[in-house]
């Protein structure tokens, strides 16, 4: 079905771009010598692609045919393919892409668009650039185009349990598992490794980070040959496997009493296991690690360390070149909330900044983009910048668990722009995370992208049909962090609807505005939460505010917000640099849309924009409501001009989110009323 393609599809061009391509398209040139997994998997894309796009059956073959007609070569460049030498050689020197990088080159003169890189891996990315601009209408006559990506790691974590649910799924269940087994259905593995690929991503975590039971035995024999088909199938696609491990594993599934990690037997029991995983998936990736988090086991049961932990498991993989991807969301989950030193927001800095330095070369620290937890807003997390010698990388969600869950609409990119385009002042002005997570700012040794992903076994994989734009618009962030929200958006929407203009200009304006919508009636000014406990979905204002969780806005009957600064909170603004942490931890510079997470104020206090808080929240909760009714209006327009099954899908969670906006609304409005005795300066009526 065309969801399930998603932006695979290739939809047949009309018949005058047809034939602008077409001449480019007589064969695909493969040098016989060239005998990858990777190769094969590149070449069989692009004959699928060319022969949906432009009708036609593109043979392979070891040189061009004398049909005088073009062809596309594909090759390494020390690969033995003839015709990617001549486009390439004959310059004397081959572009430099890197390992993983590509160059696509159209020669007029011998009639060939040659696709060349280093490894396979880059074919295969190179491959997929050239079909998206064929998709999208780009002309080929004339390209010159080197690529490399920006980050080393980009990968997936999946949140998958072996009973077939997924922690924060909202599009189905997993199509790794079925009933504590893992899945014989390896074509939808295969598929999903291809939409992954063709978006650069190259590596995945096949297993939920909370691990139970039973996925404490992944990394033993009962589990380890299916998990290295899985692996084989996403190794054609130049994906590594992963596997999240459960750090008391030495007791659970061996017969040690202890996980100690400077424990001897224990260190002797992972390098054990360590090669005995590395004999099943001989280009394994590593370990991923959640550790003394929401009761997850891990080193302060031995009084010891993060860094004595990740370590030891570093030691064990280092001889097979394994990487451990250590998760940084540590913090106390049964907090006294009048405890002001125990601020959630600090957990990860004060856990983490002392160890910096201690890390061994293959341990990567994992930081979730903000302090707390992928709220709507919260500002970016002050790791960021502060670990000069310690390997990271941010972890973004991808999965709306706070942003509506493929009911709402919420285009997470420009979320994600923002966080990436945050100076940290690290190195002076212009130490953007961005350069940190690429690793260039400190020379970090590994470093990259993670994400949680949003997909399941819904026919169109991620529940909303747009909810896709953020698992494509991921994996082209995390190739190159410079692409704009909306020109990645723009190429989501032609690779998926088509190039209809109208279509076009609707979809994409109503991704690019849909965050801002969703924040407007959600939890104001960057205060966060106000959610339903649990499963996270609908507004409860006090749901979480007596709990011990640690997720608090502090409302009383003359005002709210969390006072975080140094002078009189918790000091949380402190650990950033300056300027940030002058410019947060004062009233008067804090941007209005952080205000709340940094300052308690009351409902009177006069914002940057010029409203006080309470008429703030009055406004944007009415104007959420009006603009989440606009996002159905202009769906709905869309009548006809998208298939029927996606249109219907769409237009379903549209109206389910104008209802659930009026919903946060009320709740919210009400609330604050109550609390405030003030009223809403225009009189509107609050329920
Ligand atoms: C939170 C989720 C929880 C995850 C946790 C994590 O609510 O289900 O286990 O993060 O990242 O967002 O470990």
């Amino acid at each position: 079905s065309i969801g399930y393609e998603a932006w695979l599809r290739y939809p047949q061009l009309a018949e005058d771009k047809q034939e602008a391509f077409s001449r480019w398209c007589g064969c695909i040139v493969e040098a016989e010598t060239e005998e990858s997994e990777v190769m094969a998997a590149a070449a069989s894309e692009l004959s699928r692609g060319l022969g949906r796009m432009l009708g036609i059956t593109t043979s392979a073959r070891s040189s061009r045919d004398s049909s005088g007609k073009g062809c596309i070569a594909i090759g390494t460049f020390n690969g033995g393919n003839e015709s990617i030498a001549h486009v390439y050689g004959d310059s004397g020197v081959y572009p430099n892409t890197g390992a993983e990088g590509f160059a696509i080159r159209t020669d007029a003169k011998s009639g060939i668009i040659a696709i060349g890189a280093e490894q396979p891996a880059g074919v295969l990315y190179g491959v997929f650039h050239l079909l998206r601009l064929i998709a999208t209408g780009t002309a080929i006559d004339e390209l010159d185009i080197v690529e490399q990506p920006t980050n080393a790691i980009r990968m997936i974590n999946q949140w998958d349990n072996i009973d077939g649910s997924i922690e924060r799924g909202y599009a189905g269940q997993s199509i790794f598992y079925d009933n504590n087994e893992i899945t014989k259905d390896l074509g939808r593995i295969e598929d999903y490794a291809r939409l992954l690929a063709s978006t650069g991503l190259n590596a995945i975590t096949i297993n939920n980070v909370n691990v139970h039971r039973l996925e404490t035995y992944f990394i033993t024999d009962r589990f380890l040959p299916d998990i290295a088909r899985i692996a084989g199938i996403f190794r054609r696609y130049a994906i590594k496997l992963f596997l999240s491990v459960n750090f008391a594993s030495p007791i659970e599934t061996g017969d040690l009493k202890t996980a100690d990690p400077l424990d001897a037997d224990v260190k002797a029991w992972w390098k054990a296991k360590a090669d005995e995983v590395y004999q099943a998936i001989p280009d394994f990736g590593g370990f991923l690690v959640k550790a003394d988090s929401e009761n997850r086991p891990g080193p302060f049961t031995y009084g010891r360390d993060h860094a004595d932990g990740s370590n030891m498991l570093a030691e064990a993989l280092l001889p097979h070149g394994g990487l451990v991807i250590w998760r940084c969301f540590v913090y106390n989950c049964k907090q006294d909330w009048r405890d002001r030193k125990t601020d959630r927001a600090r957990a990860a800095y004060d856990h983490f900044k002392p160890l910096d330095g201690r890390f061994m070369d293959n341990v990567i620290l994992q930081i979730k983009n903000g302090p707390m937890d992928f709220q709507v807003r919260e500002p970016v997390s002050p790791l960021f910048g502060a670990l000069p010698s310690t390997n990271c990388m941010i972890e973004f969600q991808i999965a709306q668990e706070y942003t509506g869950q493929a009911r709402h609409l919420c285009y997470l990119v420009p979320q994600w722009k923002e966080v990436l385009d945050f100076d940290t002042y690290a190195q002076g002005e212009g130490s953007h995370v961005k350069q940190v997570v690429d690793g260039s700012l400190f020379g970090y040794k590994h470093s990259g992208f993670a994400a949680v992903s949003n997909i399941g076994d819904d026919a169109n994989w991620t529940g909303h049909p747009l909810a896709q734009s953020n698992l494509y618009g991921y994996g082209r962030l995390a190739w190159n962090p410079q692409l704009a929200s909306d020109a990645i958006a723009e190429e989501w929407t032609r690779l998926t609807f088509g190039s209809e203009e109208r279509v076009v200009h609707t979809v994409v304006g109503m991704l690019m505005d849909s965050w801002g919508i969703y924040e407007s009636y959600t939890a104001p000014l960057g205060v966060g939460w106000m959610v339903s406990p649990n499963h996270h979905y609908g507004p409860d204002v006090d749901g979480y505010e007596y709990s011990k969780w640690g997720t608090y806005h502090f409302s009383d009957y003359k005002g709210m917000g969390v006072d975080r600064t140094l002078a009189t909170g918790t000091g949380y603004a402190g650990q950033y640099r300056e300027p940030n942490a002058s410019v947060y931890g004062t009233l008067e510079s804090c941007p209005d849309e952080l205000l709340l997470f940094f300052h308690h104020v009351p409902y009177t206090h006069v914002l940057h924009s010029g409203k006080t808080v309470i008429q703030h929240i009055y406004d944007t909760h009415f104007e959420g409501v009006e603009r989440a009714d606009g996002l159905l209006k202009r769906w709905n327009e869309l009548e006809g001009q998208v298939d029927a099954e996606t249109f219907k899908r769409a237009a379903d969670r549209f109206a389910q989110q104008a209802e659930h906006a009026r919903e946060w609304r009320d709740r919210i409005n009400t609330y604050y009323l109550r609390k405030s005795g003030i009223g809403d300066a225009l009189g509107r009526t609050i329920y």
